[in-house]
């Protein structure tokens, strides 16, 4: 495990590979995998190797990271044949939201139309 890793944090244990996931993408920076409960056909979760709690956590030193996270993006959706059709990426911050997991990570969603607001 990473030495920022937190021994409690599921996304931590999963980039460990002590939880086993879906990888779709990995980079020095970034680890990709399928949703456990996929909200669309393509649900892809994006994720630092570093511990950081959410995006309202992220500091202007981790620009490059953040950064990072969204090419990934860019690169998973032309890998998964979505680049023509669109798709949602979709950060999750606090209860109203429904955050469940605090480790950042970016929803990528796609293969069908989504409504505009969601539910
Ligand atoms: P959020 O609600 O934004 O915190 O999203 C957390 C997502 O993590 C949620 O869509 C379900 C997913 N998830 C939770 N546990 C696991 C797991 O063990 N494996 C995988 N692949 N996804 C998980």
């Amino acid at each position: 495990m990473a030495d920022d890793a937190q021994a409690d944090c599921l996304f931590c244990r999963i980039i460990a590979g002590e939880i086993p996931s879906d990888k779709v993408y990995e980079d020095t920076i970034v680890y990709a995998f399928r949703d456990i409960n996929p909200g669309a056909p393509t649900h892809v979760l994006i994720v630092p190797k570093r511990h950081i709690r959410d995006v309202a956590a992220a500091e202007a030193a981790d620009g490059a990271l953040l950064l990072a996270l969204l090419q990934a993006a860019n690169t998973i959706a032309q890998q998964e044949g979505l680049a023509d059709r669109g798709y949602r990426l979709v950060w999750n911050v606090g209860p109203d939201a429904g955050q469940s997991v605090f480790h950042l990570h970016l929803h990528l969603l796609g293969g069908r139309p989504m409504a505009w607001p969601p539910g």
